[in-house]
């Protein structure tokens, strides 16, 4: 088990309960979430897909780490089941990219459309995990069933739920906002550094987010009533 030691980071509360969040445009959109999923890649190279079963020849590890969302609630502690963003990059991806591929950003996309991008870089680093499991038990829908990426040293908002699809791009030029207003991601998003968003400094957004928490938990709650348990295979 690897454990995630970052220093409790500024401006952030622990909570007891780990809900299940996001933006509130997208709270009841309708996941179709199933078992048996592949991952799409996707840049200036030909898309292709990785399946289940060459995710699963990388070594599996585990990770017990703390959960920061950028509204400033933190969830201590959560012990993630996966295999290390490195090795998928490094054993699987990158012998699929003409050697010429020039990547430096990924951008994520969730089976609800969610959409975020992170430095190639950062994904590189120690603790970056594609995640199927936690807490000893199959990812359920709350947390991003089937897949989701799992990035303890940035908010909440770069790990991608119900993970579909990685775009593999030179830089920032093509990457088009969907859900999140520009000012709402900065393109790292460390916690450490309190990189909340853009133009403002991090304490600012703290004031901003920590009265949409309950309100924001609540309208998650709602789907997850109907929402179908991921199927067995
Ligand atoms: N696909 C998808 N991923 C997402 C989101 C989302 O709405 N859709 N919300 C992000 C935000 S803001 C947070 S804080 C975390 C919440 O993860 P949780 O629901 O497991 O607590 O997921 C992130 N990833
Ligand atoms: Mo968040």
């Amino acid at each position: 088990m690897m454990t995630d030691k970052q220093p409790w980071p500024p401006g952030q509360k622990e909570r007891a309960d780990f809900p299940r969040f996001g933006v509130r445009d997208i709270a009841g959109f309708d996941v179709p979430v199933s078992d048996v999923y592949t991952l799409q890649l996707v840049g200036e190279f030909e898309t292709f897909t990785v399946n289940q079963k060459a995710l699963a020849t990388l070594e599996r590890v585990e990770l017990a780490a703390d959960f920061h969302c950028v509204t400033t609630w933190s969830y201590r502690g959560a012990c993630w089941s996966g295999f290390r963003f490195s090795d998928f990059f490094e054993q699987i991806v990158q012998p699929q990219l003409p050697v010429t591929a020039n990547v430096a950003l990924a951008v994520f996309i969730g089976l609800d459309r969610y959409k975020a991008s992170l430095p190639l870089a950062d994904l590189l680093a120690d603790g970056v995990l594609i995640a199927d499991r936690l807490n000893g038990e199959q990812l359920p829908f709350k947390h991003g069933a089937p897949l989701r990426l799992v990035a303890p040293a940035h908010y909440g908002y770069k790990n991608m739920k119900h993970l579909a699809k990685i775009g593999l791009w030179p830089d920032g030029r093509t990457y088009r906002k969907r859900v999140l207003p520009t000012i709402m991601e900065h393109p790292r998003a460390r916690v450490a550094f309190e990189e909340r968003g853009r133009l403002f400094p991090g304490w600012l957004f703290r004031y901003v987010y920590r009265p949409l928490i309950k309100r924001t938990v609540r309208q998650f709650e709602r789907p997850l009533q109907t929402a179908q348990p991921v199927e067995k295979v």
